[in-house]
């Protein structure tokens, strides 16, 4: 798949480095990754929904506020890392990916078709910006452990950043990765947890409890910090704690709500792999202030129009 070609309205999103972007900027770009998860969902039939709308705020400020990445070259060596584990949260992924410039947003409308690039779950070795194939539960923060681990071992000054989801607690692996991180002093590491408290077949709580995850994770030896993850200051001030924490990994509890943006979903298991109709998405585009034929035209002409 070819890298953007950043239409002039873009060009300010696409920039190469750190963007340091305030909160009023960032929540601008997550409205519009929230309008392009349901565009896309709708248009694709297909999809989760939820889990990305939980997830949108704070990879929009890893990616807009605090990484360090070239999205016009994927694979620069001076990059930081963020592994997106839970990793059926594609739409929000893919979303904040392109618009950040490392592909068309005219791409998003090929979600899961045969004729298009970007698959259900995640394929890094053909989409830029993917760095880690994932769709099975519990695998990321062990390949985030390595990426860390590696970097360590360099001398190299990267950042790693692992999103995983509340329910992707329940997978044994993620403890292991977790025993290790501490084990060898990993502090560019930060382990991101969607606590949206539902997971695919209801409430986290009732399904196979993790809580307190901050207990569990601070008794591996991890520095915890419980925060709300929709605010984008909140979210702001736990990435900048988490890269200044020496001596020892990070974990930011990002308490978000599935669904968030589309308030007939909010907090609702049955939307964790559903995606709207297109009339769905009608109504739920009108709260965001666009409709499906203006963010449809805005995809298809790479951000050219709205
Ligand atoms: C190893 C493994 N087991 C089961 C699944 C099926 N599965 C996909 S998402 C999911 C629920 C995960 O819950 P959570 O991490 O809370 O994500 P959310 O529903 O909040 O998006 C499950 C069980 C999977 N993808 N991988
Ligand atoms: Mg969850």
């Amino acid at each position: 798949m070819s890298v953007s070609r950043a239409t002039p309205q873009r060009l300010e999103r696409t920039a190469c480095g750190r963007l340091e972007w305030t909160p009023e900027k960032l929540l601008e770009v997550a409205l519009d990754v929230r309008r392009n998860i349901l565009t896309m969902l709708a248009h694709a039939g297909s999809g989760h929904t939820g889990g990305s709308l939980s997830v949108t705020d704070y990879l929009t400020a890893l990616y807009f506020h605090e990484m360090n990445v070239d999205p016009g070259n994927p694979d620069w060596p001076d990059r930081d890392v963020c592994l997106v584990s839970n990793a059926h949260v594609s739409p929000v992924t893919y979303s904040v990916l392109a618009e950040r410039g490392y592909f068309p947003l005219s791409e998003l409308l090929g979600f899961r078709s045969f004729a298009g690039a970007l698959q259900g779950h995640p394929n890094a070795s053909d989409t830029p910006g993917i760095e880690v194939s994932a769709g099975s539960l519990g695998h990321g923060l062990s390949v985030a452990v390595g990426v860390a681990l590696a970097a360590k071992m360099d001398n190299h000054p990267r950042r790693i950043w692992c999103s995983m989801g509340d329910g992707e607690q329940q997978e044994g692996a993620i403890w292991e990765a977790a025993m290790c991180a501490a084990h060898y002093k990993l502090d560019n590491l930060c382990g991101i947890v969607d606590v949206n408290g539902v997971q695919i077949d209801g409430a986290t709580a009732e399904v196979m409890n993790v809580e307190p995850l901050a207990d569990k994770y601070r008794a591996f030896g991890w520095h915890v910090i419980d925060t709300n993850g929709h605010e984008m200051a909140s979210i702001l001030g736990a990435v900048a704690e988490a890269r200044e924490t020496p001596g020892r990994p990070t974990a930011i509890l990002a308490r978000t709500v599935m669904g968030k943006g589309w308030p007939e979903i909010e907090g609702n298991s049955m939307w964790h792999g559903r995606p709207p109709s297109v009339e769905q998405a009608e109504g739920a585009l009108k709260g965001l202030g666009t409709s499906y034929k203006k963010w449809l035209s805005r995809l298809e002409n790479d951000g050219a129009v709205r």
